[in-house]
């Protein structure tokens, strides 16, 4: 299987964090998807990640990715039964996936209105992005997370990850003990170590 990636994507580092937990091999091919319009012939989206599976199919985005690679390995990421249950149920683990991936989106879009020259910037756009990570991350400060990871720790992990390697100014730690406890105590997973933005 080969993934095309990016080594500070957060969507793409899910994906690979899934893949080392669960000893899958996959071939990491990084891109820069934003100048790629090569791309759209594996994802007419042009965004990775998307995984090529032997036989030449393709697969994207993360949470489609990550629940195939979850299901190839045997893994417990994607919880299966229907019912909430406050720290295992799968609908808790796609919500809070949902929520951090939202951070994780809005902190990409940030980064690339940051990167255009500064006569194309938008204040609007920049408040707007600024006003979805906060109260994203505010969200998350209050999530009771499961011991056993599910995609959505993984996921939580990995926008948490993108913020702080990114958006360096962002000083969202102080304000936010219980996440920033947390974010510590799972950054110490030697798949999140091992997939570090570099
Ligand atoms: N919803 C998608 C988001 C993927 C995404 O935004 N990827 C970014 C890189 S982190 C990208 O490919 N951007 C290039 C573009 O949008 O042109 C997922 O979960 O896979």
């Amino acid at each position: 299987m080969k993934l095309y990636s990016h080594p500070v994507s957060p969507f793409a580092r899910k994906c690979r964090v899934i893949a080392h937990e669960l000893g899958l091999k996959l071939e990491v091919i990084d891109v820069m998807a934003r100048n790629d319009e090569s791309l759209r012939r594996l994802n007419p989206l042009k965004q990775i990640p998307i995984l090529v599976l032997d036989d030449g199919s393709t697969l994207f985005d993360s949470p489609v990715i990550c629940e195939y690679l979850n299901q190839a390995g045997g893994g417990k990421f994607f919880p299966v039964d229907t019912m909430w249950k406050a720290a295992t149920g799968r609908w808790r683990a796609l919500g809070l996936q949902a929520l951090a991936d939202g951070v994780a989106d809005a902190a990409v879009a940030l980064r690339y209105e940051m990167a255009e020259p500064e006569e194309r910037r938008s204040a609007d756009r920049i408040a707007r992005f600024k006003a979805t990570i906060n109260a994203g991350i505010d969200a998350l400060e209050r999530v009771k997370f499961a011991t056993e990871p599910t995609i959505g720790e993984i996921a939580a992990g990995c926008a948490l990850g993108y913020v702080d390697f990114r958006l360096t100014d962002l000083d969202w730690k102080s304000s936010h003990p219980n996440l920033s406890a947390w974010h510590a105590r799972f950054s110490e997973y030697p798949s999140m170590k091992a997939t570090q933005p570099q």
